[in-house]
C-alpha cells in the first residue's frame, strides 16, 4: 500500500527527537520535553516499541549522527515535536535532513503544536513522510502499530500523509488526551535539566500536570484544544513529585501546564496533601485571575492553601493594562481593577507573582500601550515586588487574532521553512515599530540568578 509498509519486523524502536529551542544567549531554562515524554509512555506501557528521546536542548548534531549510527536499523520511524517559532522548525529539518540522507532511514513522523495548526503545509514539506495532528498518546501507538503491520494506516487518528493520489487522512484526534503522569523519566538524564530557580528552590524540576485551557484568550494556541481539558489527579501529581523527591533530590517543581489551576478542587486537594502529608516541596505554577476569583466565589481560601504548601510564585498571563483591548481583543475576562485586586491578594498572602504582558496587539494605540507599561509600574509597588516580562505579540496559526492580523496586513510565511525562521524575539507584523520593540524589552524584569542571563516564563 505505501513504501513504509513492509519494514523489516526485527525494527522495534521509535526514535524521538526533541528539536533545539533557541532562546536569549546562555538561557538555562531548558526542562525536560513533556511532549515527547507523553508520546512516549503508552509506546513504552502498551510494549509496542523501545524508545530513545534525543532532546536536542542537550545534545548537539555530532551526538545526534552517532545516534543514527548506532539506532537507525533498527527504528520503526522517527518522531519528531515542533511548535511554531524559537527556531526549532530549523533545527527539526536539519536534523532529519541528516536522518533522511541515510539509506536506512525509516518514516519520519512530525506532531506537536506547529503540527496542530498547520497539519497540510508541514505534511508538505520533502522532508516529512506523515504529520500526526492532535495529542500523541492515541495517534503515535496507531500509527507505530499501522507500521508493523497491526492496523491499517487510514484508522490512524490524526494522520495526513502524503501521496501520489492525494494525502490520506485517518480520522479526527480528539483533543482530550487522557493519559498523563508517571512519564517514563528513563528516558532522559533528569540531572541535567536539575535548576537553581531563585524563584522556586536550588534543585528545581518542571512538570506537566494537565492539557487543554477553558480560557479564550485570543491570541492563544490552547484554544485549539477546543476548551477540552484533562488532568492528573492531585493524589497522582503528589506521588509523582514525590518519585522524582526521592530519586533526584528535587526540591522544587514548577508546572508548565496552560493554567494549573482550571480544576480548584484538584488544585485545592493537592494543597491539601502536601500539607498533611508534611512534604517539603517548594513550587511554582501557571494561573489565570479568573481562578482566584472564582475561589473567593466558592468560599475557597485557595491562596492561604498555597502559600502554607509551599507554593512561592504564581504566573499569571496579564496581556495588557488597557480595559478596551483585554476586553475586546483579548478576552481577558477580567478588567484592570481586577488584575490589580488579583494580584495584591497574591503578594499578601507572600507569593511571588510574576506577571507577561504582550505589546503590539493589531489595533492597539499607544495610549492603551501607556496605559500597559503604567499597569507595571503599579503592580511592582506591591512586596514582595513581582516580576514582569513583555512579549511582542506575534500572530500564532489557529488562534482568532492570527485572522485579525492578516486582515490588518501580517504576511506570514508560506511553507515549513519561511516558519523554521519565525523569530520571535523580533517584531514580526508591519505595526511593531523598533522602538515598540526596545520598549518591550525594558519592561522585563525578572529574578534570575546573576549566572543565569535570560530569563524564564
Ligand atoms: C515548556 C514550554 C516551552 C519551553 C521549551 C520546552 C522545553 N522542553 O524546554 C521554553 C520555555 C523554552 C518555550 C519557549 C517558547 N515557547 Co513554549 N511552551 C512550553 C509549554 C509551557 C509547555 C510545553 C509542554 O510540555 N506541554 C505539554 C505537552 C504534553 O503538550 P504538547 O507539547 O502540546 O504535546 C502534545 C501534542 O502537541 C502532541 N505532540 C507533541 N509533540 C509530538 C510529536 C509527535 C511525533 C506526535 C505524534 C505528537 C506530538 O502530543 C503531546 C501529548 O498530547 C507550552 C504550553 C503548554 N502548557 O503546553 C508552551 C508552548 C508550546 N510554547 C509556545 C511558544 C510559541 C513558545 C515560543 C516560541 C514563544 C513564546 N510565546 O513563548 C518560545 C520560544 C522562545 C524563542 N526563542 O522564540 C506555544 C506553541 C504554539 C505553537 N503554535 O506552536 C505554546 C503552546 C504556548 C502557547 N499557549 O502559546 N516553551
Amino acid at each position: 500500500m505505501t513504501a513504509f509498509l513492509g519494514l523489516p519486523a526485527r525494527r522495534r524502536t521509535v526514535i524521538l527527537l526533541y528539536p533545539k529551542v533557541d532562546h536569549e544567549k546562555d538561557y538555562l531554562y531548558f526542562w525536560m520535553p513533556f511532549s515527547l515524554l507523553s508520546v512516549a509512555k503508552p509506546l513504552i506501557d502498551d510494549g509496542i516499541a523501545d524508545v530513545v528521546l534525543f532532546d536536542g536542548n542537550q545534545n548537539d548534531a555530532r551526538a545526534w549522527e552517532r545516534l543514527l549510527d548506532e539506532r537507525l536499523d533498527d527504528a520503526v520511524c522517527i518522531g519528531v515535536s515542533v511548535m511554531t517559532g524559537g527556531g526549532q522548525i530549523a533545527h527539526a529539518l536539519d536534523l532529519v535532513g541528516r536522518a533522511k540522507s541515510r539509506p536506512n532511514c525509516p518514516p519520519v513522523v512530525f506532531g506537536g503544536p506547529h503540527v496542530n495548526v498547520l497539519a497540510e503545509q508541514t505534511a508538505e514539506h520533502e522532508l516529512v513522510d506523515a504529520v500526526l495532528v492532535g495529542p500523541g498518546q492515541r495517534s503515535m501507538p496507531e500509527f507505530v502499530r499501522a507500521l508493523l503491520g497491526g492496523q491499517r494506516l487510514e484508522e490512524v487518528a490524526g494522520l495526513i500523509m502524503r501521496r501520489p493520489d492525494g494525502p490520506l487522512r485517518g480520522p479526527d484526534n480528539p483533543p482530550r488526551t487522557g493519559v498523563m503522569g508517571k512519564y517514563p523519566w528513563h528516558l532522559l538524564n533528569i540531572a541535567d535539566y536539575i535548576r537553581d530557580d531563585p524563584t522556586v528552590a536550588p534543585r528545581t524540576l518542571n512538570y506537566i500536570s494537565s492539557q487543554g485551557c477553558v480560557y479564550k484568550c485570543q491570541f492563544c494556541y490552547e484554544l485549539t484544544y477546543q476548551r477540552k481539558y484533562s488532568a492528573m489527579a492531585a493524589h497522582d501529581i503528589v506521588e509523582d513529585v514525590l518519585e522524582l523527591q526521592r530519586a533526584h533530590g528535587m526540591s522544587g517543581v514548577k508546572f508548565y501546564d496552560a493554567d494549573w489551576f482550571v480544576n480548584l478542587k484538584r488544585a485545592a486537594a493537592f494543597c491539601d496533601e502536601i500539607i498533611e502529608r508534611g512534604i517539603d516541596l517548594a513550587w511554582a505554577a501557571s494561573i489565570n485571575p479568573n481562578d482566584i476569583r472564582k475561589a473567593r466565589r466558592s468560599g475557597l481560601d485557595i491562596l492561604t492553601k498555597i502559600a502554607a504548601s509551599g507554593g512561592s510564585r504564581l504566573l499569571m498571563g496579564v496581556e495588557s493594562g488597557s480595559d478596551r483591548v483585554l476586553r475586546d481583543v483579548v478576552r481577558k475576562e477580567i478588567d484592570r481593577e481586577g488584575i490589580l485586586d488579583v494580584a495584591a491578594d497574591i503578594a499578601d498572602h507572600g507569593i511571588l507573582g510574576s506577571y507577561t504582558f504582550i505589546i503590539g496587539f493589531p489595533g492597539e494605540t499607544t495610549a492603551e500601550q501607556d496605559e500597559t507599561y503604567d499597569l507595571m509600574e503599579r503592580l511592582r509597588e506591591l512586596t514582595p515586588t513581582p516580576e514582569t516580562r513583555v512579549h511582542l505579540f506575534a500572530p500564532y496559526p489557529g488562534t482568532p487574532l492570527y485572522a485579525e492580523s492578516l486582515r490588518q496586513g501580517f504576511e506570514p510565511p508560506s511553507s515549513l521553512e519561511g516558519w523554521a525562521r519565525y523569530d520571535y524575539y523580533e517584531s514580526q507584523t508591519p505595526w511593531t515599530s523598533a522602538a515598540m520593540v526596545e520598549r518591550a524589552r525594558s519592561g522585563t524584569r525578572m529574578k534570575t540568578r546573576p549566572a543565569a542571563s535570560g530569563s524564564c516564563p
